[in-house]
């Protein structure tokens, strides 16, 4: 006879909140702070802290409404910051409570145990005694001195790894954390990044949190991140979407594709193209998409107008943006037209404003602008110009200069950064363009920073170059092989 007692099941039917991760946006008290803010939603970040400082109380009424329906579209987490009456009216997903807001007790029993409880701390006993008292995750900083908020204590990344060896409590590290410096911290154990500026005061808000976004990936095992590209079939395997798969595979992230056109070439040039209609490219984006998390998509030889206009309308929709590379594919190595003459403009006018980062090379630069590009100085005034034409950050690569090195210029939204190498001259250089392109986009998805990935992808660029066997009897093709295996 079994001596069990009869239990009780209890359901606790309310819903779990996520966990504190990813991109962790704080408001300003700026102008335009919905939009803004909005924009940075649609960049991916994930917890949104509503930080209204001396604002009158019916206006922090209102404006917490319009931001807390924005995360209820996007799917991110509302919190309020130092007021947990506030959260309370609002009905926040949490408050988060600096070190004289009240006490961890007292916004739990008024907000309830299902509410995200966070709490601001500078030392690792101040986060001890946060995770002691109940709270749910433990703001840190700062990490970088920050013109946001006048800092007591800093302490900076070495603080951060000590903290992390003795809290199991998500850790939030804040204080002056850009795109370009939030890998040390992410390195250093921070599982979410909180920012202002760098979002907020970024001309691109949606650029800059996909930026900060991506960074989290640079943990995850091999093959790391997934890149999508969209592109043309080469049948002799040099360029398209056979060299975006072999360099995306090579270099250590997860190709999928989605083909816009077949060609049938081969080193000397393309005897004949067919195009693919623009409903099955979109079943396949679809498709994929649905079910594969994509971090980076990459587009190379689009072809036709339908093609550029049917997925600049797919990509468009879309709530939360995924970082998109455009190389701007439009005549091959021997001088084959891979973009129809019309599709020209409406790429400029559809698919450039939704780039991430823009890779032309000089003839592309040139088609685009409608001028002609000579030299460096030209080259950043015409990443500039692309910039102001909608794409977030722009690359401009100078293989086809004459100068000794081979100089690349990228406009990131604020300055123009050069990466030069010596300059090989060869004509064995077929499927250079998508290759690059690749390599940045895998770089990116592995969560490198874009002058990194730029960078890295540029080391493998020119080693598949300098590599480049003679095959066939036109231009050989790069060798994706000794390139990768030059970069580890
Ligand atoms: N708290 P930005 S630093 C609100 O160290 C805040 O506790 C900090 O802004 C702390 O991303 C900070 O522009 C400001 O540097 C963060």
């Amino acid at each position: 006879m079994s001596d069990a007692r009869p239990f009780r099941l209890v359901v606790n039917k309310t819903p779990q909140l996520p966990a504190i991760a990813g991109v962790y946006l704080i408001t300003d008290q700026g102008d335009n702070l919905v939009e803004r803010v909005s924009q940075g939603l649609r960049g991916g970040v994930s917890v949104l802290q509503y930080r209204a400082k001396d604002k009158a109380r019916e206006l922090c009424l209102a404006e917490g409404r319009e931001l807390q329906r924005l995360c209820t579209r996007f799917g991110a987490l509302f919190i309020v910051n130092d007021d947990m009456q506030l959260a309370n009216e609002l009905q926040a997903d949490g408050v988060h409570l600096g070190q004289d807001d009240g006490t961890v007790a007292a916004a739990r029993k008024l907000l309830g145990s299902n509410k995200i409880i966070g709490v601001s701390t500078h030392t690792v006993a101040e986060a001890r005694q946060a995770e002691q008292d109940g709270a749910d995750y433990i703001g840190f900083g700062a990490m970088y001195p920050t013109e946001s908020k006048a800092v007591t204590q800093l302490p900076g990344i070495v603080g951060l790894a000590a903290l992390r060896a003795e809290i199991n409590l998500p850790v939030v590290a804040i204080g002056g954390i850009t795109p370009a410096n939030a890998c040390r911290v992410i390195d250093a154990g921070a599982d979410a990044v909180a920012v202002i500026s760098s979002i907020l005061s970024n001309p691109r808000p949606d650029a800059a949190a996909a930026e900060l976004g991506l960074l989290f990936k640079r943990n995850q095992p091999f093959p790391r991140g997934a890149v999508l590209s969209v592109a043309g079939s080469d049948s002799g395997g040099g360029a398209g979407i056979q060299a975006d798969i072999k360099t995306i595979s090579l270099v250590g992230s997860y190709a999928a594709s989605v083909l816009t056109a077949l060609t049938a070439q081969n080193t000397r040039g393309v005897s004949s193209i067919h195009g693919l209609p623009p409903s099955f490219v979109l079943d396949q984006l679809d498709t994929v998409l649905s079910d594969i998390p994509i971090d980076v998509i990459k587009t190379g030889m689009l072809h036709t107008p339908a093609i550029i206009a049917a997925l600049a309308e797919r990509l468009g929709e879309r709530k939360v943006i995924i970082p998109l590379v455009i190389d701007p594919v439009m005549v091959a190595k021997g001088g084959a037209s891979l973009m129809e003459r019309e599709a020209v403009q409406l790429f400029i006018d559809q698919l450039l404003p939704l780039a991430y980062l823009l890779t032309p090379n000089i003839p592309e630069a040139e088609r685009l602008l409608g001028r002609v590009i000579k030299n460096e100085s030209e080259m950043e005034q015409a990443a500039r110009d692309l910039y102001a034409l909608g794409a977030a950050r722009v690359l401009i690569k100078g293989g086809h200069l004459s100068s000794q090195n081979s100089t690349d210029i990228l406009f990131d939204g604020k300055e123009c950064h050069s990466f030069s190498t010596e300059r090989i001259f060869t004509s064995n250089t077929h499927g250079t363009g998508c290759s690059y392109a690749s390599a940045i986009s895998a770089f990116l998805a592995q969560g490198e920073p874009l002058l990194t990935a730029v960078s890295k992808a540029k080391t493998y660029i020119t080693a598949a170059i300098r590599n480049a066997r003679p095959l066939g009897r036109g231009h050989s093709p790069v060798n994706h092989y000794l390139a990768a295996h030059e970069l580890t």
